[in-house]
């Protein structure tokens, strides 16, 4: 009698996910076609940023490749700024290194995620006095994300990661794992790397050309809450050696990517890995599939109108 309930209530629940994911997904498309999105496009088309040579390359990489490979300094020659960065994954990294050998309880981490520890997480408030967040909020990088998306974009997620290493032999498990991110159909992610990443500090990787609309975007294609991460083993056999590329990197180096397509990372194995990362995506994307990680503590009168737009 219980196995029977219990079959009924997996088969209601079954049926009430299957429900509930339809309805998701009809919001997300319905955002991104209509309620949304074609306003921000519109917003956009009205008032096209103006990049230089350097934006242009990462703008063409991007459409290219799915992402785009550069140097914070090069990207954002503002030192002070590089240096406020270098400051705050200075005193993070001290702060989590002492917590793990004192009180490991004390660690934010996320269930499922424990390798990564983060120094904000969800619910965080943030404003301008925070380096890495002051970077994602500037124009230089909005007006990446934004000419790129084609749209006024929402700054979604800013955090900075100390992926902790592990046994060699340990089994991959989620973002270390091939995967699409569900977030959005376009959507661009930044990581910062914040110290020398090698091998053993488990780079970032990514497959060329399996964002939506490339070459393999049609491998277990991108669909709003679709089967995000197939079999590792037949994702590479289908990959066929024509591969990844894995981003070893100095310190500052920094990523553009659309992580709609495949990418893995932060399987590190001799040295722990700590970058900067940061979400740009579409509104439609918040309004049904997202949750932003911050709130704004700031001013939105201190903003222009795509950074209020962006933050807020
Ligand atoms: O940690 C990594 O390199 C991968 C991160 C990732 O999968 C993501 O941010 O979606």
């Amino acid at each position: 009698m219980h196995r029977t309930k219990t079959r009924f209530a997996a088969r209601v629940n079954h049926v009430a996910s299957a429900l509930e994911k339809r309805g998701v997904r009809a919001t997300y498309e319905l955002h991104d076609h209509v309620l949304s999105n074609r306003a921000s496009r519109r917003r956009f088309s009205g008032n096209r940023p103006e990049l230089d040579e350097v934006q242009q390359r990462v703008i063409a990489d991007l459409e290219r490749d799915g992402y785009s490979l550069t140097n914070f300094l090069d990207f954002a020659a503002d030192d002070p700024l590089w240096a406020s960065i270098e400051e705050q994954a200075t005193q993070f990294v001290s702060e989590t290194e002492v917590a793990m050998r004192g009180d490991p309880a004390a660690l934010r981490v996320r269930q499922g995620k424990e390798f990564v520890v983060r120094l904000h997480s969800y619910g965080a408030e943030l404003g301008l006095d925070d380096p890495w967040f002051r970077a994602c909020g500037s124009q230089r990088m909005l007006d990446v994300a934004n000419t790129y998306l084609g749209l006024w974009s929402k700054l979604e997620y800013v955090d900075v990661w100390y992926s902790r290493p592990q046994p060699e032999e340990a089994d991959r498990v989620s973002s270390q794992r091939w995967h699409r991110d569900f977030n959005d159909r376009r959507l661009v992610k930044t990581f910062l790397y914040l110290v020398d990443v090698d091998e053993g500090a488990g780079p970032f990787q990514y497959v060329p050309g399996s964002a939506p609309g490339g070459a393999k975007g049609d491998l277990w294609p991108w669909k709003p809450l679709g089967e995000n991460y197939p079999p590792e083993e037949e994702l590479e056999r289908q990959l066929d050696g024509s591969g990844a590329r894995v981003f070893t990197g100095s310190r500052g180096t920094l990523l553009f990517c659309n992580t709609a397509g495949f990418h893995r990372g932060g399987f590190a194995t001799a040295k722990p890995r700590v970058l900067a990362t940061a979400t740009y995506s579409s509104p439609a994307s918040l309004a049904s599939l997202t949750e932003r990680s911050y709130t704004f503590s700031g001013s939105p009168d201190e903003l222009d109108e795509p950074t209020r737009f962006a933050l807020t």
